[in-house]
């Protein structure tokens, strides 16, 4: 069934790491899959550019139907496999309006987190200051002070959005492991320690692992100090 989808990709992207997990939860094995190299530009091939003219990946085809946004592309995959694999968006009122909510805040912490660990890749050299890059650290700070509490709130053994795995985990998990592979510290952070580990045992997960850090396993320790 998934012949039919395309997904272009590079190792380590958060973005498309959301939607590798989407297609492994839906059971949607043995789509066609292209790993781009960042390094050589290939982001900018036409080959994505006709799919996403903004020349970014994730770009995923379903058919003749393109979605080159990571959300928009999750959440596609729910609502059209919605009985197929693991259930992304529960029923009741209550767990949907904390699942939405925790999703969409996901985006607050990868912008938080891209502020620092991207830092120097986004701000050219001649315009970096130190004071601003200090701002952004206290900006992620209080960011993964929330997160560690809405954990902490759920009790052990909790997702993001509660005791079962939702959309949540999917698009918020990649951000959470890239914050671990620019060396967060688990004893700063227990509860997202927690949860790192217990989502890295995820089949799901397990199956999209970024390659390069699988070559590569020692990170950055870039965050240690947060
Ligand atoms: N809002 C997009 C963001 C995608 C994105 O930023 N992709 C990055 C890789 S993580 C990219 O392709 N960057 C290259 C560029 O912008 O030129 C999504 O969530 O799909």
């Amino acid at each position: 069934m998934a012949q039919d989808m395309t997904l272009l990709w590079g190792s380590g992207s958060p973005p498309c790491w959301r939607v590798m997990i989407a297609l492994e939860e839906k059971n949607l094995q043995g789509y066609n899959s292209k790993l781009l190299s960042f390094d050589k530009m290939e982001h900018k091939s036409q080959q994505v550019l006709d799919i996403n003219p903004r020349g970014q990946v994730p770009s995923f085809k379903h058919g003749d139907l393109i979605i080159n946004e990571s959300y928009a592309a999750c959440f596609y995959l729910e609502s059209r496999f919605k009985s197929q694999g693991t259930k992304l968006i529960p029923d009741g009122a209550e767990e949907q309006a904390l699942m939405f909510q925790r999703t969409f805040e996901g985006l607050t912490l990868y912008e938080k987190m891209a502020a620092v660990i991207f830092y120097t890749y986004y701000v050219p050299e001649g315009e970096r200051l130190e004071a601003a890059l200090k701002r952004n650290e206290e900006a992620l700070v209080a960011e993964l002070k929330l997160w560690e509490g809405y954990l902490e709130k759920l009790g052990s053994g909790s997702y993001l959005a509660g005791k079962s795995v939702s959309m949540t985990d999917v698009v918020v998990f990649p951000t959470v492991a890239t914050l671990f592979r620019f060396g967060l510290s688990a004893e700063r952070y227990p509860k997202l320690g927690a949860y790192y580990a217990l989502m890295k045992e995820r089949p799901s997960v397990k199956a999209s692992w970024p390659p390069h850090w699988l070559e590569n396993p020692k990170g950055q320790d870039t965050l240690k100090d947060m």
